[in-house]
């Protein structure tokens, strides 16, 4: 029998059938499926097959993983080895953003980015808390808007507190399967239950002292509407470690680089040292956002740079 992964604990899963049954489910045995190293086999959005298991209802085990279409990889950290799917066969994946309480790093934004590019799932940028911006709303976002001006990224923005101001995002994702993923405390939850009042996913608090999130949402859950929308709730995250990547190719995942890396004198050019660079030229010029080329040079060097944390 067929069904697909709604809910991962890591240790057991909730897997719904095409006709609406949910089922509970462990994993059995070795699964067959393309070998991508992650600490957890099965993620929210697998299809899987799944044997009933004869002495409990409605429980089961998960016996293969069907090929996956896409899928969403990160490491904790730099120095972590763990590779964890965050989800899979996606339509879209959010990066749910705020510039204040808690604040993201513009790091962690970009290595979401370049992972989405380097995955084939098409990314948005969802910077929410926008009403705690108070007077310097205008010039926080467009700040944002020019960093990203030719970086060829949906930028939505909205306050989950302020329906009327998710409007355009939520005609964007009808329909559409969709990870929510950031920072603990940017209010992932509280946008899915603002888009669909319907449902109610466990929020939490900001702590005072470093307005920082505290882990309110501990699995990944898929949440589906009526009109076929399924959202996925994740756990929040400190950091976005890049897998996967050849570094001479990380410069093709900044599309605002692409038409000055045309004139460096090296065809093997890194952009960071090299004589007659057209991206280094650029940079100089202001023709280059800063903070881009910064993160370049972190994601390069595989640092960490979410000195907001
Ligand atoms: N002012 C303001 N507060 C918000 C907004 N969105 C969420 N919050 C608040 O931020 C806090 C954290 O929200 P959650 O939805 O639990 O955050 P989360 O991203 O799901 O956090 P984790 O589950 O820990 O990863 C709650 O107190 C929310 O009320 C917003 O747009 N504006
Ligand atoms: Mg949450
Ligand atoms: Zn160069």
């Amino acid at each position: 029998m067929q069904a697909t992964i709604t809910k991962s604990t890591g240790s057991w899963y909730i897997a719904r059938t095409d006709s609406g049954d949910l089922w509970q489910c462990r994993t059995r045995g070795k699964l067959r499926l393309e070998n991508l190293n992650t600490s957890n086999p099965v993620a929210v959005g697998d299809v899987v097959s799944i044997e009933p298991d004869p002495n409990y209802e409605h429980t089961a085990s998960i016996v293969k993983i069907e090929q996956r279409k896409n899928w969403i990889i990160r490491k904790a950290n730099k120095l972590s080895s763990q590779r964890q799917i965050l989800a899979s066969n996606l339509d879209a994946a959010v990066m749910v953003a705020s510039l204040v309480a808690p604040r993201t790093s513009l790091g962690f934004i970009d290595r979401f980015l370049l992972c989405g590019q380097s995955f084939h799932v098409p990314t948005i940028l969802f910077i929410n808390k926008v009403d705690l911006l108070g007077e310097q709303r205008q010039e926080f976002l467009q700040e944002i808007h020019s960093i990203y001006a030719h970086a060829e990224v949906e930028i939505h923005t909205g306050s989950a507190l302020d329906p009327d101001s998710l409007e355009d995002f939520k005609k964007r994702i009808n329909g559409q399967r969709v990870l929510l993923m950031g920072h603990s405390g940017v209010g992932k939850s509280t946008l899915l239950n603002a888009l669909y009042p319907q449902f109610s996913a466990k929020v939490g608090n900001i702590s005072n002292a470093h307005s920082k999130g505290k882990h309110t949402t501990t699995f990944a859950e898929m949440f589906t509407t009526e009109d076929g929308t399924q959202l996925i709730d994740t756990p929040g995250i400190r950091d976005f470690g890049v897998v996967d990547l050849k570094e001479n190719d990380i410069h093709l995942y900044f599309p605002e680089f692409r038409k000055y890396m045309k004139q460096c004198k090296f065809s093997n050019c890194s952009h960071t040292h090299e004589p007659s660079c057209g991206v280094l030229f650029a940079l100089e010029n202001q023709l280059i956002p800063e903070a881009r080329y910064y993160s370049y040079r972190s994601i390069l060097a595989d640092e960490d740079d979410d000195i907001f944390k």
